[in-house]
């Protein structure tokens, strides 16, 4: 929910499918065009950035969206700084140009796209000039990313946290996507669209029904036939399958009302890595029950009754899905230690105690992935084909592999797209969206975005132990360009306090001459007085529930004031 719930949504609901590439890797360097969209993969998914130099050494040209620069937009020839969650109208912009300018590809609108008349029709009512001022991105400079994109023979798009961590992140996307259809470029060699996955299994978390609202192979928990078809599988009547339950936040919230008393935690920190943290924490209290499954005391952890440690991922075996859609076996390379269990043992072990053991009998993980291969089986993710023996001899396989002799689909919709009608669906995307964003005022006067650096994993539970990699980042920074530093009587390298309508943190001031002036940013990789989700709103994007993780608006003055002499 918190991570890749707007580009799932997003690729569902356009493309009927949803697979982080449309297309495999191994096709980046040859493409011609590159828009990288609120993606920092130079710090994040340092492993892939090799692709992408060698598309650049190859002659691709590379457009980078970010309101501040990083070691990611330095790559690229034309970096668009827009204004904190501005990106869907930034993405009329380039629509309206590369529909004026007759960049795009009608035959394959025609044939394979529902819904252009109308998103033609709302784009060329547009103004260029309004755009402009509305995303901070001059006009020249949208002008010059549409006629690259559109001129290229090929290209792709790429998004990450920075346009889907929004109260309109789904729909951003889709608006991303609607460039790729109107150009034409989707379902070819070397053309594709790309949601960089977050975590290593993140791919494979959103199609296993990891989400309230799911069931393995991408089934989904209120489709009656898909409810059978799963029961089947189960062994267990239909009517016994729960129906739809509420999002990560909304879970928070009925804590709070008194609604939830019971919590088991399995992989998470909840009180570092939710929006609204002073009230997550006040509502995690008031739990009867509180179980963490962790290898570490989180801060969550701090809060519970019991502590159930677990395994490593280097003391577990299983598959991982890359964002590409390819699955891989990981042997694990070191035995367990003293009493641990993997995660999955606690699971069946908690369904024992349920009594519910005679459905949780598995003795290895193999077993477990031996029954998600038949429940996938006809699904949109379907792993039927994949075994733990091919997956040694032929080292990944991408889904869909719907039998053993199938080789596994490299790239998606070169023929037609996963909805009924085989068609895209484009969607016209308001500049306005429908739940406000937070906008600077008298009293918080500048933006507040959060994301990460390279020396640190999330909510660091797992990093800020290390001190090799504490030592690179003791503590937690705001980034702010020189200018409005001096204006607020900020100093380089100071304590400073951010507050925002919901609470305040004290870190150490940055300057950078490179981030938007009407912009600060700050990572959130640490807890208690510099948890920046303590500035954070509870606002969720209305079609995935996705918080607002990269707009705030917010405040910011030196802890000491420095008196002149
Ligand atoms: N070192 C390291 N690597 C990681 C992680 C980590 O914690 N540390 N986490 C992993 C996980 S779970 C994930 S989800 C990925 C995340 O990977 P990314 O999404 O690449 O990371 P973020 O830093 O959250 O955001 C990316 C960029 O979006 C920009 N941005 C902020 N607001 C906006 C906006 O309104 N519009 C646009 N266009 N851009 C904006 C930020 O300045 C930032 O450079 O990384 C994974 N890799
Ligand atoms: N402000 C702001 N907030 C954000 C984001 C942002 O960009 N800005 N990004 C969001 C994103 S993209 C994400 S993915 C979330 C992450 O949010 P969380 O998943 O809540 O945060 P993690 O730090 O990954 O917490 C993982 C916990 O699981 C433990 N753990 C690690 N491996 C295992 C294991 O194998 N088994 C078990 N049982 N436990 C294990 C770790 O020790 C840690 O305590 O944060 C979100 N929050
Ligand atoms: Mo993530």
């Amino acid at each position: 929910r918190l991570c890749m719930s707007a580009a799932a949504s997003a690729a569902s609901q356009t493309f009927g499918m949803d697979r982080g590439l449309t297309n495999s890797l191994s096709e980046v360097p040859f493409t011609k065009c590159i828009i990288l969209a609120g993606t920092n993969i130079a710090e994040c998914q340092p492993t892939i950035m090799p692709y992408f130099e060698k598309a650049k050494q190859n002659g691709a040209y590379i457009i980078a969206v970010d309101p501040r620069e990083t070691a990611t937009t330095k790559m690229a020839d034309l970096h668009l700084k827009v204004k904190p969650g501005m990106d869907a109208a930034l993405a009329n912009g380039l629509l309206k140009v590369i529909i004026e300018e007759d960049f795009t590809d009608e035959a394959f609108i025609r044939e394979r796209a529902n819904g252009y008349n109308e998103v033609k029709e709302y784009v060329t009512s547009l103004k260029l000039e309004e755009i402009a001022e509305m995303t901070g991105v001059p006009s020249d400079q949208i002008q010059k990313a549409a006629a690259m994109f559109g001129k290229e023979e090929s290209g792709m798009i790429f998004t990450a946290r920075g346009v889907e961590q929004q109260t309109d992140g789904s729909a951003t996307v889709r608006n991303f996507l609607n460039i790729l259809i109107v150009t034409g470029k989707i379902g070819k060699v070397n053309s594709g669209y790309g949601a960089i996955t977050g975590q290593g299994n993140g791919q494979g978390a959103r199609e296993h029904g990891q989400k309230a609202d799911q069931l393995p192979g991408y089934r989904m928990i209120e489709n009656e036939e898909h409810r059978l078809h799963i029961a089947r599988i189960w062994g267990i009547d239909e009517a016994d399958l729960p129906r739809k339950g509420v999002s990560a936040y909304e879970m928070i919230e009925k804590i709070n009302e008194g609604e939830i008393t019971g919590m088991f935690l399995m992989c998470s920190n909840p009180i570092v890595s939710n929006p609204n943290a002073n009230f997550v924490k006040k509502a995690l209290k008031k739990l009867k029950f509180l179980v963490a499954v962790d290898m570490f005391v989180s801060e969550t952890a701090r809060l519970a009754d019991l502590i159930l440690p677990t395994s490593s991922y280097l003391e577990d075996e299983g598959t991982m899905t890359n964002l590409e859609g390819r699955v891989t076996l990981r042997e694990a390379s070191f035995s367990l230690p003293g009493e641990v269990k993997h995660d999955w043992q606690i699971i069946c072990d908690i369904a024992k105690a349920l009594g519910k053991g005679e459905h949780f009998s598995f003795q290895s993980a193999k077993e477990i992935f031996e029954e998600l291969r038949v429940a996938s089986r006809g699904g949109t993710a379907d792993y039927y084909g994949i075994t733990y023996d091919r997956l040694r001899k032929e080292g990944g396989i991408l889904w869909p592999c719907p039998s053993i002799d199938h080789k596994g689909t490299k790239r998606l919709f070169e023929t037609s797209f996963a909805h009924q009608d085989g068609k895209a669906a484009m969607v016209v995307v308001n500049n306005v969206p429908l739940v406000p964003k937070e906008q600077p005022c008298t009293d918080f006067p500048l933006y507040l975005t959060t994301g990460r650096i390279m020396s640190h994993y999330l909510t660091g539970v797992q990093t800020r132990k290390s001190s090799s990699l504490s030592a690179r980042n003791f503590e937690s920074f705001m980034e702010i360009h020189p200018e409005t530093a001096k204006k607020y009587h900020i100093p380089d390298n100071t304590l400073v306090k951010i507050e925002s309508r919901r609470g305040s943190i004290v870190v150490r001031s940055k300057w950078s001459a490179t981030i938007r002036h009407d912009t600060i940013f700050v990572p959130f990789h640490w807890a208690d007085s510099q948890n920046v989700n303590h500035l954070v709103s509870q606002d969720l994007d209305p079609t995935c529930k996705m918080p607002g993780f990269k707009v705030s608006a917010v405040k910011v003055h030196p802890i000491v004031e420095l008196t002149s002499n």
